[in-house]
């Protein structure tokens, strides 16, 4: 190389160098909050995990999908869990008795539930069983549709890889994220890197924990730093499967970031901080091995998993969350024993009296909840939480057709306690929302990418109205 030469590549690198801001270093007026001590209980040592059986009421058929029953399925060479031949069920349970013969088949494990309402549940039915619940549905008059003939086939279908257009675009803009693909943590991590790096003075990231795995807990910050802001916390992925969920508060991130100079004064207004992926741990051995993984990935002597949002310090163990680690919905050992749980309560919980609103994403059933959730009991604002819940749903009816049913979640759904969104409740936080994306049932917790721009896009509608509603307080 001749000097000249050398002398141009040292002025870039070193120019490189000093004009890329450090994602964590952030602008004046955006400092973040300090991590004030939050009082957390104590996780208690000596409580036995493994000893729990757990009620299922006439009312509350119960989320779950025991590991064992997996185990029993097929493993592909890539070691992937192969769910070929399972079907989806959406089994009516208005007739009596009909829940009791549901939760009978899920503790036999003939069948696991993968949620449901007062009326309905949809179940998932290995093909080994099938003929055998199909003779004791039968046998009790109790009606059920097959919504899904072969799982494997629309898990294969879930996720195609991108066209050449996409990928081509997708190097020429700085990071891989699209809204056309389902996307692992890394894609999702760099693009929020990305934006802190491009926006500096708008966007900052910051890792507020680690997952029990050690993957970072990444918070993106959009803030224009004026002091009145209010202030709103969204996340997302807190159950592993539910990969609409990070894909959809991803997009709202998108939207906010790459065109806040011409976004509304509502949006302008509130400091918005977004935990997209809680469980990275979980979600990427969704991808990696098991498409249905629900919990985090804490290792127990036989099972593995904690479900995060039975693991909040709210009425923690109450019902509707189990005590053995066996479950789908355990507990764990004790409230916000979880990193992924605590990382959160640490961070939100230091400044809870500054956010107006806190809005968890999961799917499916098109549901907005507020609380509580641990029993069938309202705060004595629930009023305004149904009206402004209400007016959201028509924004999203509106822009994009879907129907969301609001009210309490345990009203509306079954009882569950330890839930992230009576927490953030029990912290002061008058907006507290769990958001059941899409859909209702077709394709459950595997629909397709082609769905994520739609159901995005309408619920940014959503989200807009209550940017307003928090605005004018
Ligand atoms: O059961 C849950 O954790 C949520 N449903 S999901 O199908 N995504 O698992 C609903 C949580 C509602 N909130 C509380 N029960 N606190
Ligand atoms: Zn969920």
């Amino acid at each position: 190389m001749g000097s000249l030469m050398k002398i141009v590549v040292l002025l870039y690198v070193t120019s490189a160098v000093l004009c890329t801001p450090f994602i964590n270093q952030l602008q004046p007026g955006q400092e973040w909050p300090t991590r004030s001590s939050v009082k957390q209980p104590k996780p208690d040592e000596s409580q036995k995990v493994t000893d729990g059986v757990v009620k299922e009421t006439e009312d509350a058929i119960e989320v779950d999908k025991a590991p064992e029953a997996i185990s029993e399925l097929k493993v592909t060479p890539e070691k992937k869990v192969d769910y070929s031949g399972c079907q989806v069920w959406k089994v009516t349970t208005t007739h009596t008795g009909a829940k009791k013969v549901i939760s009978q088949l899920a503790s036999e494990k003939l069948i696991s539930s993968w949620g449901g309402n007062h009326s309905t549940v949809d179940v998932l039915v290995k093909p080994k069983v099938i003929e055998n619940v199909t003779s004791v549905l039968n046998s009790k008059n109790i009606p059920y549709d097959i919504v899904i003939e072969d799982l494997q086939q629309v898990i294969n279908e879930e996720n195609p890889p991108l066209d050449e257009n996409e990928i081509e675009l997708q190097d020429r803009r700085g990071h891989r994220m699209t809204w056309k693909q389902y996307h692992r943590v890394e894609d999702i991590h760099g693009f929020m890197d990305y934006l802190a790096k491009t926006y500096p003075s708008l966007v900052s990231v910051n890792t507020i924990g680690k997952s029990v795995e050690g993957r970072d807990l990444k918070v993106l910050r959009i803030s224009d730093g004026k002091p009145t802001n209010k202030a709103i916390f969204i996340d997302g992925g807190i159950h592993a499967r539910e990969w609409i969920s990070p894909a959809v508060v991803t997009y709202f991130i998108n939207q906010f970031a790459e065109n806040f100079d011409v976004e509304s004064d509502d949006i302008k207004n509130i400091d918005w901080y977004f935990l997209p992926v809680v469980n990275p741990d979980g979600y990427e051995y969704t991808h990696t091995t098991d498409r249905l993984w629900r919990k985090n990935r804490r290792r127990y002597s036989v099972c593995v998993g904690t479900d995060l949002n039975r693991n909040f310090g709210y009425h923690w163990g109450g019902k509707g969350a189990s005590n053995s680690p066996c479950r789908d919905i355990y507990r764990g050992a004790a409230a916000f024993s979880e990193p992924e749980s605590k990382a959160i309560a640490d961070f939100v919980g230091s400044i809870a009296t500054k956010f107006s609103a806190y809005l968890t994403y999961h799917s499916y059933g098109q549901y907005l909840l507020y609380p509580w959730g641990y029993d069938n009991v309202v705060p004595p604002d629930y009023k305004e939480l149904q009206a402004v819940g209400e007016q959201i749903a028509g924004a999203i009816k509106k822009t994009g057709g879907s129907s969301y049913s609001v009210g309490s979640s345990s009203g509306l759904l079954y009882p569950a306690s330890g839930g992230s969104d009576d927490w953030a409740k029990s912290q002061g936080i008058k907006y507290s929302y769990t958001i059941e994306l899409s859909d209702t049932g077709r394709y459950g917790f595997v629909l397709p990418a082609s769905k994520i721009e739609p159901v995005a896009r309408e619920n940014l509608a959503g989200l807009r109205v209550l940017a307003h509603q928090v605005c004018k307080e």
